[in-house]
C-alpha cells in the first residue's frame, strides 16, 4: 500500500538512505529545540471549522510574485538532493512541475542552474542565492541564474557561519564522491574542503561564504538584477521592515528548519507579529515544520502568502523520485483542500485569521 502521509515517508527514508545522508537531512542546530518546535508548534494551534456553507467549488490556486499556482505550497530549497536519488534536483523540478508550483533551487545543488530550470519545463524556477566572499562570483551566480530564466532570487540570509550540527560533525559530512556542487564548477568551489575532524559542509561555508555581508549588500545585490529579491530567514519584524527598505519584494519567515540558531521560535509562532508588520507592503512567507495540511491552512491564516515546504520533499525523493516527490505534494494539496471545506473556505483568498480560534494573530 503506498505511504499515507508525510510522516511515513519520513520514516520510510530513514530506513532507505545512507546514515550520513538522512542525518544531514533530517538534522539541526544543537539540541534540535527549534527543530521539534517547528512542528509541534502547530499541534497548538486549532482550526475553527464552519458548518452549512456551500463548498461544493473550491480552487486552491494562488499567485505568488505574480506568478500562479496551483497552490500555495512551494518546494524549499534544500541542497545536494543527488544524495536522495540519482535525479536529484531534477526530479523535484519535473515533480513541481507536474504540481504545478515553484521549485527553489539551492545554489548548492548536485545539478546546476540551467539543467534545473531545462527539466522544469516553463514552470517557474527561483534561485536561492547564497553570498560568497567573492563578490565577482556571486555577481555572475545571480547573471546565470537570470540568464537561465529563473523568476525570482531568494537570498538566504541566516547563515553568515553555520549552525553546530552535531549529527554532521559526528559523520565527518562529506559529499559522495559521484556528486559535484555544480554551479560552483567554473569557481573551483564545488567540492568540501578537507576537514577531517568537521562536517565538511560546516568547513565549506565558514571559509566561503560571505559574513559581512549586511543591509548594504541587499540594496547591492537589487541593483545589479531586474529579478525580484525574497529576503529568507527573517525571524522578527525589524528585520523584515529592513529587507523592505533595502529593496526586498518579499521575505521568508525561516529558521533554516531548525539548523542554524537552536532555542529560537518556531517560525509559525512569530509570523503574525511579521506579518502584521509588513501588511501589503510585500508578500510573507514561511517555513519549517509544515507536514500536515491543516499546518499550511494554518500558515495561510496566520499571514503566510504561500508556505515552502524542504526536508518531506527529500523524503519523497528517497522514496521513488519525481513520483516520491509528487506524491508528497498531493497528500498536501488533498490535505489541505479537505482542511478548507471543513473550515468553510473555498479559495485561498477566502482564508483569513478567522479559520483559527484566537489566542494567535
Ligand atoms: C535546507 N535549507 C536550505 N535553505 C537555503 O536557503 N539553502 C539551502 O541550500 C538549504 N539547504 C537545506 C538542506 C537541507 C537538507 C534542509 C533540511 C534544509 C533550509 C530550507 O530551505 C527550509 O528553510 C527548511 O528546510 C524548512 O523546514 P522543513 O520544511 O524542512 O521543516
Ligand atoms: C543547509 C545549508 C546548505 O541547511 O543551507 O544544510
Amino acid at each position: 500500500m503506498s505511504l499515507l502521509n508525510l510522516h511515513e515517508y519520513e520514516i520510510a527514508a530513514r530506513e532507505k538512505l545512507p546514515a550520513t545522508a538522512f542525518d544531514y537531512y533530517a538534522g539541526g542546530a544543537g539540541d534540535e529545540i527549534t527543530l521539534m518546535d517547528n512542528h509541534h508548534a502547530y499541534d497548538q494551534i486549532k482550526l475553527k471549522p464552519r458548518v452549512m456553507v456551500d463548498v461544493s467549488k473550491r480552487s486552491l490556486s494562488a499567485v505568488v510574485l505574480g506568478q500562479q499556482v496551483s497552490m500555495p505550497i512551494l518546494v524549499a530549497p534544500t541542497a545536494f538532493q543527488g544524495m536522495a536519488h540519482d535525479e536529484g534536483e531534477l526530479a523535484t523540478a519535473r515533480a513541481a512541475h507536474a504540481a504545478g508550483t515553484v521549485m527553489i533551487a539551492s545554489t548548492l545543488s548536485t545539478f546546476s542552474i540551467e539543467e534545473i530550470v531545462q527539466a522544469a519545463a516553463g514552470s517557474p524556477v527561483w534561485f536561492q542565492l547564497y553570498t560568497y566572499k567573492d563578490r565577482e562570483l556571486t555577481k555572475a551566480l545571480v547573471n546565470r541564474a537570470a540568464a537561465a530564466g529563473c523568476s525570482a532570487l531568494v537570498l538566504t540570509v541566516d547563515a553568515p557561519v553555520q549552525g553546530k550540527r552535531e549529527r554532521d560533525i559526528r559523520n565527518r559530512f562529506q559529499l559522495p564522491p559521484h556528486l559535484t556542487m555544480k554551479n560552483l564548477l567554473g569557481a573551483g568551489f564545488e567540492k568540501f574542503p578537507h576537514a577531517p575532524d568537521n562536517s565538511g559542509l560546516s568547513a565549506y561555508i565558514n571559509t566561503l561564504f560571505d559574513s559581512s555581508f549586511t543591509w548594504k549588500e541587499l540594496d547591492w545585490l537589487c541593483s545589479i538584477t531586474r529579478l525580484p529579491v525574497l529576503v529568507k530567514g527573517i525571524m522578527c519584524a525589524e528585520d523584515a521592515a529592513l529587507a523592505l527598505q533595502h529593496g526586498a519584494s518579499g521575505i521568508v519567515v525561516s529558521n533554516h528548519g531548525g539548523r542554524q540558531l537552536d532555542t529560537v521560535p518556531a517560525t509559525i509562532d512569530v509570523l503574525p507579529e511579521i506579518a502584521a508588520a509588513v501588511g501589503e507592503k510585500a508578500e510573507v512567507y514561511v517555513d519549517g515544520g509544515i507536514h500536515r495540511g491543516t499546518d499550511v491552512l494554518k500558515a495561510l491564516a496566520l499571514g503566510a502568502k504561500a508556505v515552502l515546504i524542504g526536508r518531506p520533499i527529500l523524503w519523497g525523493l528517497a522514496i521513488d523520485g519525481e513520483n516520491g516527490v509528487k506524491h508528497v505534494m498531493d497528500l498536501l494539496r488533498d490535505e489541505l483542500d479537505i482542511a478548507m471545506a471543513l473550515c468553510g473556505c473555498t479559495s485561498i483568498e477566502a482564508v483569513n485569521k478567522n479559520v483559527v480560534f484566537s489566542g494567535r494573530g
